[in-house]
C-alpha cells in the first residue's frame, strides 16, 4: 500500500467503498490520516466497518465538521447525469474533491528514492480501447525481461493498494475518463493516448466532453504519446510542454511508428525501418497492430531494447474475453469479445475478425448497457 501524504492528522472524506475507495481509506489511515468514509450500499459499509473504518452519512451537514477533502470512487458520477448529492455537498462547502488517482501522484516519490540507482517511472494508458491490452503488454515486456512492474488502475486494482516504490520500479497505470477527470494531480513519465470513441456519454454528455478529459493526461507527461489517425488523441497545444511521437497505421516518418506492406505482408515499422511481420504476432487485427504499436512507442521513450521487446510480445497470448476464442464446435468458432463494451471495440473486432474469417458468415450476439451511445455504425 502507499501511505498518502499530505494529510496527516487530518479528517478526509470517502465516497464509495469498492476496489479505489476502500484501498484510498486504507492509505490514507496509513499515512496519518483519519478517513470518514460512506456507502450508499449497506453492505459496503458493513465491510468497511469490519476495518474499524469510521462511517458517517456525508449526506447530512453535520457529518463534514473538519473534513479537508472528499475522495471519489471513479463510478460515482459528480456530474452527468446527475452529481451525487454528496460530491455537490463538497462542492457547496468549498471541500476539495479529489479521486485515489491525485493521492497516488501526491504520494509515489518518497525521499528513499535518493537512494535508487534508477529512479522509478510511472506510465498513465487512456483511451476508449484497447488501454487493458497495451497495459497488459507493457507489463508482460516488463516481466520476461525481469524488470520490478506493477499494473493498477482500470485495469482491477486501487492505485493505492500497490507496495511503495523499489529501485527501478516501473508502474503502469490503466486510467480511464472516470479517473483522469477527478484527479488533482497526474503527472505520468510517459503518457499514451491510444484513440477516442463515442463511450460514457451518460456520464460525460459530449464526445468533445469526454476528449478534453482524456487529454488532460497530458497536462504534466513527459513524453505524449498518440495515435495520428485519431485526431482526437493528438496533444492540444496546450500541451506543447512534452516530447511527442506518434504510432498509426499508416507509413510513419523517421521517429515515429507505424505500418507498411513488405512483400505483402503488412510490418511493423520505426520509420523506414521494417520491425517485424504481423503474421508472426498472437493477437490479430488491425486493431491490436496498433496496440503493439503504441507499446514499442513506449519503450522508445523508456529507452527499451526492440528486440527484446518483440521477443517478449511473441509469447503474450491476449487478455480474456477480448477477441477470444472459446472453442469450436459443428464448425462454428465462437469467440468471447464481451470487453467490448462500446460501439467502437465491436467495429474493431468485427473489421479484426474478418481478415481471419476465410468466406465464412459473422453472426453478431451483442447486449449490455447502452451508456447513451449512438450504435447506428454498427449498421453496415
Ligand atoms: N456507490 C455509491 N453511490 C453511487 C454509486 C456507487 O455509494 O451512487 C458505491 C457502490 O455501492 C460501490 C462503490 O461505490 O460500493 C463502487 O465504486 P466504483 O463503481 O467506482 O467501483 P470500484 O470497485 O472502486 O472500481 C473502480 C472502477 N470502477 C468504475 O470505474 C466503474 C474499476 O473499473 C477499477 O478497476 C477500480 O476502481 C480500480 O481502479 C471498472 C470499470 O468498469 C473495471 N471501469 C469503466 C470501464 O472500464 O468502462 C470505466
Ligand atoms: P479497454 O481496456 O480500453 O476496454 P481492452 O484492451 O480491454 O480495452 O479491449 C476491449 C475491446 O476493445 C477488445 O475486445 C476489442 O474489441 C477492442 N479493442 C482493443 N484494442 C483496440 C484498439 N486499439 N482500437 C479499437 N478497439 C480495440
Amino acid at each position: 500500500m502507499i501511505p498518502v501524504r499530505g494529510y496527516t492528522g487530518c479528517r478526509v472524506a470517502v465516497l464509495g467503498l469498492g476496489r479505489s475507495g476502500l484501498s484510498a481509506a486504507r492509505a490514507l489511515r496509513a499515512g496519518g490520516a483519519e478517513p470518514i468514509v460512506w456507502d450508499d450500499n449497506e453492505q459496503s459499509r458493513i465491510a468497511a466497518d469490519a476495518e474499524d473504518f469510521k462511517i458517517l452519512d456525508l449526506s447530512k451537514d453535520t457529518s463534514w465538521d473538519g473534513i479537508v477533502s472528499l475522495i471519489v470512487s471513479p463510478g460515482i458520477p459528480h456530474l452527468y447525469p446527475t452529481p451525487h448529492e454528496i460530491v455537490s455537498k463538497a462542492w457547496d462547502k468549498g471541500v476539495v474533491v479529489d479521486n485515489d488517482i491525485g493521492l497516488f501522484f501526491r504520494s509515489y516519490a518518497t525521499q528513499d528514492w535518493d537512494n535508487f540507482e534508477v529512479m522509478p517511472k510511472v506510465i498513465c494508458i487512456t483511451g476508449s480501447n484497447g488501454k487493458s491490452t497495451t497495459t497488459a503488454l507493457v507489463a508482460h515486456i516488463l516481466e520476461t525481461t525481469k524488470r520490478p512492474v506493477v499494473v493498477a488502475g482500470n485495469i482491477g486494482r486501487g492505485v493505492l493498494d500497490i507496495e511503495p516504490a523499489i529501485d527501478g520500479a516501473i508502474v503502469v497505470l490503466e486510467l480511464s475518463s472516470y479517473q483522469i477527470e477527478l484527479a488533482r494531480a497526474l503527472a505520468p513519465d510517459i503518457a499514451v493516448f491510444i484513440n477516442l470513441s463515442p463511450d460514457h456519454l451518460d456520464r460525460h454528455k459530449t464526445i468533445e466532453h469526454y476528449g478534453t478529459i482524456k487529454q488532460s493526461i497530458y497536462r504534466h507527461c513527459t513524453y505524449a504519446l498518440y495515435n495520428r489517425n485519431d485526431n482526437a488523441t493528438s496533444p492540444e497545444s496546450c500541451y506543447s510542454n512534452s516530447q511527442t511521437l506518434s504510432f498509426g497505421s499508416d507509413h510513419a516518418k523517421s521517429g515515429d511508428f507505424g505500418l507498411a506492406d513488405i512483400d505483402g505482408e503488412k510490418h511493423l515499422m520505426l520509420g523506414e525501418q521494417a520491425i517485424c511481420s504481423l503474421e508472426k504476432l498472437p493477437l490479430k487485427g488491425i486493431h491490436n497492430a496498433l496496440n503493439y504499436l503504441a507499446v514499442l512507442a513506449l519503450g522508445k521513450c523508456a529507452g527499451w531494447d526492440v528486440d527484446a521487446m518483440l521477443a517478449s510480445l511473441m509469447t503474450f497470448q491476449g487478455l480474456a474475453h477480448r477477441c477470444e476464442v472459446i472453442e469450436t464446435q459443428d464448425g462454428v468458432r465462437w469467440i468471447n469479445d464481451s470487453k467490448a463494451t462500446n460501439v467502437g471495440a465491436t467495429i474493431a473486432a468485427i473489421e479484426g475478425l474478418s481478415t481471419t474469417l476465410s468466406g465464412n458468415k459473422l453472426i453478431l450476439i451483442a447486449g449490455g448497457d447502452g451508456k447513451g451511445a449512438d450504435f447506428s455504425p454498427l449498421t453496415p
